[in-house]
């Protein structure tokens, strides 16, 4: 399926229903008042999370979203139906923002939350509303009013509690795959992962947390080189990110080297970001070879204070470790945050 993680769409809320102009007439009931029904509310123009999408494709067919209009007030008193709300299920980490100002006007978070994005024209009064001492018999009646309109963009920022970086070929989807059930392309070729992918990595009983898998990063990937930096936001929402360096013997260049080249396009990304808590996974352990690599990062990060797992994806050394710092982690952010 197409990942999509930005659309501009124009929704129109349904008009509310006009007010009716009426009078009783009924045999033996002469000068029956006034029983013009109010008109109906328009349909709503409603945004609303799904935990089962993970992309804004749909939105980017359709572009364009109407409600219908409230029914007319009718005779008899009758009340018109209200115009059907259009529901418009998206992705959750699904940002509305205004498309002209750019304002954030909603985050949608949570699974089945909802946001009004266009409300519905309220209905008019019927004649009846507008009988009085003087006047007995009102011709008049409301208008109803026009539904809200407005062009959005939508903005998808994942929701992961650990985000995975690195150069392209580091190993980010191997680590996926063993620690949760997604199954992402891997293979030995950079730019494998051409978009992010999401895997729950359960430990202890009932307790899990999301990791984002993302396309590799390369020298220059803000300047448009490889295709990394676009996805970059998807990180954003992130406690920690995790920074896995290759330490085999068939990686090329210095493994602190590289793990600067990454960290410095991330800084240009957002300082945001590269503020968040990081740690280093020396990928690959089982063909270190002499372990020169494995050792040149060991002391990079002891340098550098950045807490460093060596671990292999494929025997499972290593990683039980990983995961469960990775959890402490998280949940020490979530309590900070609460
Ligand atoms: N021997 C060994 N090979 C590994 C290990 N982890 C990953 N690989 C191999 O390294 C290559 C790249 O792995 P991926 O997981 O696709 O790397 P990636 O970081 O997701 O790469 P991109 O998606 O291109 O950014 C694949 O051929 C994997 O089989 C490991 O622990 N040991
Ligand atoms: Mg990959």
């Amino acid at each position: 399926m197409k990942f999509i993680d930005q659309v501009k769409v124009y929704v129109k809320a349904g008009d509310g229903g006009r007010g009716c102009v009426s009078f009783r007439r009924e045999k033996f009931i002469p000068k029956g008042g006034p029983n013009g029904g109010d008109g109906g509310r328009g349909g709503h123009i409603i945004f609303r999370a799904r935990h089962n999408i993970n992309t804004l494709l749909d939105i980017k067919y359709q572009q364009q979203y109407r409600a219908d209009k409230g029914q007319h007030g009718m005779g008899r008193d009758r009340h018109g139906r209200n115009g059907k709300d259009l529901i418009i299920p998206v992705p959750m980490g699904t940002l509305v923002k205004n498309h002209e100002t750019g304002e954030v006007l909603f985050d949608l978070t949570e699974d089945e939350q909802e946001y009004i994005a266009a409300k519905g024209g309220r209905g008019g009064l019927g004649n009846t509303h507008f009988k009085g001492p003087t006047r007995q018999t009102p011709r008049y009646a409301q208008p109803g009013e026009p539904g809200g309109e407005l062009t959005l963009t939508l903005e998808l920022k994942l929701l992961a509690d650990v985000g995975l970086i690195g150069l392209p070929n580091a190993g980010k989807s191997t680590l996926i795959a063993s620690v949760s059930a997604a199954r992402p392309k891997i293979a030995d070729y950079p730019f494998t992962t051409l978009v992010p992918n999401l895997g729950v990595v359960k430990y202890k009983e009932f307790s899990s947390f999301v990791i984002a898998d993302i396309p590799g990063l390369i020298e220059g990937a803000s300047g448009g080189s490889g295709l990394g930096f676009q996805f970059l936001r998807h990180v954003e929402r992130t406690s920690i990110l995790l920074h896995l360096v290759d330490i085999s013997e068939m990686a090329e260049g210095d493994p602190a080297d590289n793990m600067e080249k990454v960290n410095n396009e991330l800084s240009i990304f957002s300082t945001d970001i590269m503020g968040k808590p990081m740690a280093i996974a020396g990928t690959k352990l089982d063909i270190k070879g002499n372990g020169e690599r494995l050792d040149r990062l060991l002391e990079y990060c002891k340098d550098k204070h950045y807490d460093f797992f060596p671990i292999c994806s494929v025997t499972g050394e290593g990683i039980n470790a990983l995961v469960q710092y990775l959890a402490i982690k998280v949940e020490e952010n979530k309590n900070r945050k609460q």
